[in-house]
């Protein structure tokens, strides 16, 4: 029996299909792996000749809603129109640093009225998250610009509804049909938000549309997960005062952040959204142990 590791790309009413470096197979659970409910992006060991899935490795990370594993890099997609919402945005980046998910933010739809937008991301997020810019109605500028980030990686699209993420893929899509052949037959289009389908790009690249949303909550993070998951504070926290300094009640001699913030060094509105994300998550702490 010839076993061999593979990464699920798409699942469909049991049928798995799954892709051994460039080959794609279209395989069957088996019947004790059901119950342990295999993901888009799980990666399983795979009896070629049978046709079934033996084994499911350990997952990296998982995202619930939409169902996906083993996530790399996240394209935050955001967009003149619909206007973003900043706080979401945050919550989003809190969340992939703490799954180990890369984020990209991806400014869409730049061919619109965009300068105030790009120059507002630019001020709260440069330095510490990669930025890129780009018209979903442009294929060759949108190829040109994701395919070097996305060579290599298993990556998703994510952000509010109607900032372009489907068009995203739709613009690199020459790609995809050339690779999986029928296989895009079922996922073709707008993307539905029911069923999660890796696509398969050049370079080795994979990338999952997901639905649009426009609220999420961080429910599973404490006060202390929300200091943690902003890597412009890791570098200047030992600097502060105090070891467990929340960089909000301490005096700015006492506070490296709150300097960082002063200085202009961390932008003023991004640290504000801070303070908001951390007393929602202290205000949930106290409901639930007091
Ligand atoms: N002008 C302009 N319009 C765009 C661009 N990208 C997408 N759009 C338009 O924006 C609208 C929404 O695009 P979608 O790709 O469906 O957005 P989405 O993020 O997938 O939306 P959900 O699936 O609801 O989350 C459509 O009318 C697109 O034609 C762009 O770069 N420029
Ligand atoms: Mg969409
Ligand atoms: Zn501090």
């Amino acid at each position: 029996m010839v076993i061999i590791r593979a990464q699920i790309i798409k699942s469909v009413g049991g049928d798995f299909t799954v892709k051994i470096d460039e080959q794609i197979l279209v395989v069957k659970g088996r019947k004790k792996l059901k119950d342990d409910k295999l993901l888009v992006g799980d990666f399983v060991e795979v009896d070629e000749k049978n046709k079934v899935i033996e084994a499911l490795y350990p997952r990296k990370n998982k995202l619930i809603r939409p169902p996906l594993a083993n996530i790399e890099q996240a394209l935050i997609v955001v967009a003149p129109l619909p206007k973003p919402d900043f706080l979401l945005i945050d919550k989003l980046l809190i969340k992939f640093f703490s799954l180990k998910i890369k984020p990209v933010i991806i400014i869409n739809k730049i061919d619109l009225c965009a300068t105030e937008l790009v120059n507002e991301i630019c001020s709260q997020y440069k330095n510490v998250y990669n930025i890129q810019m780009i018209s979903a109605l442009d294929f060759n500028q949108t190829s040109t610009i994701l395919n070097p980030i996305l060579s290599g990686k298993f990556s998703i699209l994510t952000g509010q509804s109607a900032v372009g993420k489907t068009s995203i893929l739709n613009a690199l899509k020459p790609e995809i049909s050339q690779e999986v052949g029928e296989l895009s037959r079922i996922g073709r289009g707008k993307n539905t938000t029911r069923h999660s389908e890796i696509y398969v790009l050049e370079n080795g690249a994979m990338l999952a549309d997901t639905p649009g949303f426009n609220a999420l909550e961080l429910d599973e993070f404490t006060p202390e997960d929300i200091i943690d998951n902003y890597p412009e504070f890791d570098k200047l926290k030992q600097d502060c005062r105090y070891n467990n300094c929340n960089h909000i009640h301490e005096t700015l001699d006492d506070c490296a952040v709150k300097r960082a913030v002063e200085n202009k060094l961390i932008n003023g509105e991004r640290y504000n959204r801070y303070v908001t994300l951390y007393n929602i998550a202290k205000v949930k702490e106290s409901k639930k142990y007091g």
